[in-house]
Parts: structure tokens; sequence; C-alpha cells
């Protein structure tokens, strides 16, 4: 395993779920703005424009990155709650990071979409009773049926993971 990569380990999709499981998860997903900002807080530009790792996206890609992926993910979400099992498309993740306003633009843009998404997700997911995380979309890229407490176990841990690429690359280089 590529610690530098895979910080907090890979994601493993529950075996089952509980309620105290995702009230975690919710959790979660309401904590990741604040938890990033805290995680770039005091950065200077060229930290920011610094790579997490050899080869990796900046630390504001990173940024930027997650943003891309939670507007992904409410769209989903909400997709899945209002329509029988909708396809979704995935998005080209890397080609997203490397748009003119993922490269250029300052991360507190990214930071308050984040806030404004996660914000009205966290409020929407805590609103549903247990048997609707048992929806489901059909994921056209990995011809998966996905149902949505694995969305949300996944976008748990996605932001914990994306977040401590930069912790780890701050103390790493002491800063
Ligand atoms: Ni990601």
């Amino acid at each position: 395993m590529d610690k530098i990569r895979y910080p907090i380990g890979t994601f493993e999709k529950p075996a089952s779920f509980q309620e105290e499981d995702l009230k975690k998860w919710i959790d979660d997903i309401r904590q990741l703005p604040n938890g990033l900002r805290e995680a770039v807080s005091g950065l200077n530009a060229e930290q920011l424009n610094t790579s997490y790792r050899e080869g990796g996206w900046t630390v504001a890609q990173v940024v930027h990155h997650l943003a891309d992926a939670s507007m992904n993910a409410f769209l989903r979400t909400k997709w899945t709650l209002t329509e029988n099992v909708p396809s979704i498309r995935p998005f080209d993740e890397n080609a997203w990071a490397e748009t003119i306003d993922a490269r250029s633009l300052s991360v507190d843009f990214s930071l308050r979409l984040l806030e404004g998404i996660h914000g009205r997700w966290a409020q929407l997911l805590e609103s549903l009773a247990m048997e609707d995380f048992q929806k489901t979309f059909y994921h056209e890229g990995t011809k998966a049926t996905v149902d949505l407490y694995t969305l949300v176990a996944m976008y748990a841990w996605h932001g914990k993971h994306h977040t401590a690429h930069i912790q780890q690359l701050r103390s790493r280089m002491g800063w």
C-alpha cells in the first residue's frame, strides 16, 4: 500500500450498514468543508501549487477536484431520490482537474462550493428514511448498480482521503 497515495487506505465497501455508520458518514460529509479549509489555511501560492506526491495533483487541484467530485455526487443523490434507478455518467476527473478553473482559480471558490453543497447534502441525507438509502443508480462507467448507502460511505471516505493528502504533505514539508 502506497501511504502517500492512500494515506487512510483504499475505499472498502462496507459489508453491512447500520444506522450509526450512516450517522457517522453523514457527519463526515458535513465536516469536510471545515476540515479542508483548516488543512489549507495559511498556505501561500507556491505551497498551494505544490504536488502532494510526485506526478500528482497540486494542493489547489486537490481542493478543486473535491468540489468537482462532490458536485457530481450531490447530483447523483438527487437523481437517485427523484427517479427510478437513474443512469448516471462518469466524469473524467483527471481532465476536469486540468481545465483552467481547476488550474488557476483561488481555492476559495471551491471551498465555498463545498460549503454550499455539503451543507445541503448532509441536511438532505439526514432527512431520509433508512429504506431510502437502498435506492440505486446505474453507473454507466463501471456498469454497476450502486445504492445510496455505498455512495454516502464512499464520499465520507473520499473527503478524508484527499484532506489527508494535504495534511501529510504539510507534515512532510514542515509547513
Ligand atoms: Ni478523488
